[in-house]
């Protein structure tokens, strides 16, 4: 085949070829994903088999000459703009050598074209969990409202938690009528996207869709998380546990997060024996998804459960049954900025 056509192939089947690896880590190693690993792997494999019979051989290879070795890179902000740069670079240079090769090997050129759709689908499963992720990261301390504890409308509840710096927010309202619950969602909706917080509807996967919440929080009694799964595409859906298998079938199931508790005493859940703090070691030892401990957390233990390792502490009462909504969130977050400092000076 006509050397400069072979150099074009070989050029756009390495940065394709990289770009996949650059994809795989974040797969693997952030969002430690085997499933979207793997789709990654397989698809840099079936690329190599379709360009296989072309003979790309480094000797082929004039970097020095090459124009592109002097184009400045820019600076990625984040993870997300990483992963859609690496993206577009695959899909760009998929769709080179799909071009070029339509003039001498039309069978490969439409292979080529195949997985470049299936790229754009990995692309956006990718991007999905990439937010997921990233969204996930703001539950260190995640606010239940309850408006019989807060003896507040939700609406005011969720005003005062934002201005308290509270950026993970859930509505449980078992009372309400679900219109009134739905009328609700959508204003504490408006309130959380000016704040940039997330936003978790409890039990129904129904309210959580229609005021366009982050996710939806299950409990075992709730829809189930394969089925919430198949209709809330892109959405979190966190799940309830109060107990180490539960938490395992819950995460089997398909959830983005666990919440395992009580862990102390709570009036919400008195036919519930407390499980105590050594169960939130084991659990973090066994799940892959973040863990949020929840009931009975206080001022008074908060660091205890911290020390755990969980990657959430919920509250309900804590943060408003005593007085100040705003003042009680702001003093949980300094708490967990003053833990994160600490346990970061240790570990250097
Ligand atoms: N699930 C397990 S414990 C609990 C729920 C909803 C209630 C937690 O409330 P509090 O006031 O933080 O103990
Ligand atoms: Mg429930």
């Amino acid at each position: 085949m006509d050397e400069k056509i072979l150099r074009i192939v070989d050029v756009n089947f390495n940065r394709a070829k990289e770009g996949l690896r650059v994809i795989e880590e974040v797969c693997r190693f952030v969002l430690e994903d085997p499933t979207l690993t793997n789709r990654v792997r397989s698809l840099k494999r079936e690329i190599i088999t379709t360009l296989s019979i072309f003979d790309t051989s480094f000797l082929r290879r004039e970097s020095e000459k090459d124009l592109g070795k002097n184009f400045l890179p820019t600076p990625y902000p984040d993870f997300q703009k990483l992963v859609r740069a690496n993206f577009s670079r695959i899909e760009e240079s998929l769709r080179v050598l799909e071009e070029v090769l339509r003039l001498k090997n039309p069978k490969v050129s439409s292979n080529l074209m195949q997985i470049r759709f299936q790229c754009y689908s990995l692309e956006k499963d990718v991007l999905t969990a990439l937010l997921t992720w990233e969204k996930l990261k703001l539950m260190e301390i995640y606010m239940i409202i309850d408006e019989e504890t807060a003896k507040k409308d939700a609406i005011q509840v969720a005003r005062e938690a934002m201005k308290g710096g509270v950026k993970f927010l859930q509505l449980r309202d078992k009372k309400s009528s679900l219109s009134e619950f739905i009328e609700k969602g959508k204003k504490i909706r408006e309130i959380t996207y000016q704040s940039n917080a997330i936003f978790i509807i409890n039990d129904r996967i129904d309210v959580a869709l229609c005021v366009d919440a982050d996710g939806v929080h299950l409990g075992k009694k709730d829809f189930p998380i394969k089925d919430a799964r198949k209709i809330l595409s892109g959405k979190i859906i966190g799940a309830s546990a109060h107990s180490l298998e539960e938490a395992q079938e819950m995460e089997k199931q398909g959830a983005d997060y666990i919440s395992l508790g009580p862990i102390f005493d709570t009036p919400f859940k008195p036919e519930l024996k407390p499980l105590g703090l050594e169960i939130l070691k084991e659990a973090k030892k066994i799940l892959k998804v973040p863990l949020v401990a929840i009931g009975g957390i206080n001022f008074n233990n908060l660091v205890d459960v911290l020390k755990t390792g969980v990657d959430g502490v919920a509250m309900i009462r804590n943060l408003q049954e005593k007085g100040e909504i705003r003042e009680n969130c702001k003093k949980a977050i300094e708490l967990l900025k003053k833990f994160k400092k600490l346990q970061g000076a240790s570990s250097t």
